[in-house]
């Protein structure tokens, strides 16, 4: 086989960056390591940046989006029984959407079959041969049987336990890590969401987010213990954390139901520099994780979409190819800004295990700066909404 693009991974990195470039009539194919319908169980992201929802309308699959998506002006952040209202509008001019990133990939995975574009699935031993040549190829097993791609370029958006960024000899690539002594307990209940907005919380009994997917769809999530495991929390037990992690008075709107889905998510910045190598190109959580509390992880994926896909057209439509050199620098340089955010906002929300007295007067003085500062909030909404690409 042949093609102009190989893109591994079909998750949202690479089924935007797949539909972005057949739009253009650019040629990927996409390799996936699992089925459409084990990738569509994922719960993960709902919160999409203005970049984000303009980069789908750009790839023709916000249809459903624009239909059930819808905005949120602002969001409460809480500390003990208090809390206050950022508005993303009032300083920023704009919004976020709440749409799941379930159903983002849900949209790419029908655009992509309805364009009769190429996915591959459940693809074993993928391997980027001469990533650093001018030919290379990806060599694959599918149904028992070897294959072979030849192609002008790679898409690595694998995510984190992919083989793109491995591929990237060990003298060539930087790793950054912090990985942080908690994980997040997440729950999807079909109730509905205790606020119209979302809540941040740092409570004395650790974090707490109330999010949702729409109005009878909510997802929450507690701060927990490395060690714990979904197992460990009955619905009752986490709906009654969940109470007392959040301001009384916003509690008692509270509607508890069964748990369809609970996960416990590790929480770690990490950054690969660089995200190029010859003609392969890392995207996403091949890249880049965050915590996810600033809601940036699928969001910083979209910007290096946008980037690779921009560079790729002029390489394919003008022969010019410094969109494509200057890839890794560009998008480096907007994902250090969205650790940066999801760190510093991981940092003010959440209570660690080995916190000093001093430790968390720091925290209560951030939060109380936040309160009161307009120019404080003002940086807080221009990175909850995104930053420019
Ligand atoms: P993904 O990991 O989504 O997709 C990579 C794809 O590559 C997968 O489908 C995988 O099966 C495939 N793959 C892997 N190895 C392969 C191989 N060798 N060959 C072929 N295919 C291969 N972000 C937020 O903003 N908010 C959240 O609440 C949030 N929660 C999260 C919870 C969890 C448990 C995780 C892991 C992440 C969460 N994220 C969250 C971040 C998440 O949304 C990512 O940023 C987003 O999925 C990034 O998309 P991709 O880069 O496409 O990577
Ligand atoms: C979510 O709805 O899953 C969500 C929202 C905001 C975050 C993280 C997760 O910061």
């Amino acid at each position: 086989m042949k093609t102009s693009v190989v893109i591994i991974g079909g998750g949202p990195s690479g089924l935007l960056l797949g539909q972005l470039l057949h739009r253009k009539g650019i040629d990927a194919i996409v390799l996936e390591r699992k089925t459409r319908e084990y990738v569509l169980t994922r719960i993960r992201a709902g919160i999409l940046e203005t970049g984000l929802v303009s980069l789908l309308r750009e790839a023709g699959v916000a249809d459903r989006l624009d239909s059930e998506g819808f905005a949120h002006e602002g969001t409460i952040i809480a500390l003990d029984d208090e809390e206050f209202h950022i508005s993303f509008r009032d300083l920023t001019g704009t919004d976020v959407i709440v749409y799941g990133q379930t159903e983002v990939t849900r949209d790419l995975y029908d655009a992509r079959e309805a364009a009769d574009a190429k996915t591959i699935f459940n693809v074993e031993d993928v391997v980027i041969n001469d990533a650093d040549g001018d030919a290379p190829f990806v060599t694959f097993n599918v149904d028992g049987k070897s294959q072979r791609i030849d192609c002008d370029f790679v898409a690595g958006c694998d995510g984190f336990h992919g083989v793109s960024r491995q591929t990237i000899p060990l003298d060539v690539r930087k790793e950054y890590e912090k990985v942080y002594p908690f994980g997040w307990l997440g729950i999807l209940s079909e109730t509905p969401p205790v606020n119209e907005e979302l809540i941040y919380s740092n409570s004395d009994r650790g974090f707490a987010l109330c999010s949702m997917r729409n109005q009878n769809l909510s997802r929450y999530y507690i701060q927990c213990s490395l060690s714990d495991s979904p197992d460990d929390w009955t619905d009752e037990a986490f709906w009654e954390e969940l109470r007392r992690r959040i301001p009384s008075h916003l509690a008692e709107n509270l509607v508890a139901g069964p748990s369809i889905e609970k996960s416990i998510a590790p929480l770690r910045s990490f950054v690969t520099e660089p995200m190029r190598w010859g003609r392969l190109f890392l995207c996403g959580d091949a890249a880049h994780i965050v915590p996810p509390t600033g809601a940036k992880g699928l969001n910083t994926a979209a910007s290096d979409v946008h980037y690779l896909y921009n560079g790729l057209l002029t390489y394919y439509q003008d022969g010019d190819s410094s969109g494509i050199d200057s890839y890794s620098e560009k998008a480096l340089a907007r994902v250090w800004k969205a650790e940066r955010f999801s760190w510093a906002t991981t940092n003010m929300l959440h209570r660690y295990p080995d916190q000093s007295e001093f430790d968390l007067k720091m925290q209560r003085a951030e939060i109380e700066f936040l309160r009161t500062n307009d120019a404080a909030q003002r940086a807080f909404a221009q990175n909850y909404v995104g930053l420019p690409y």
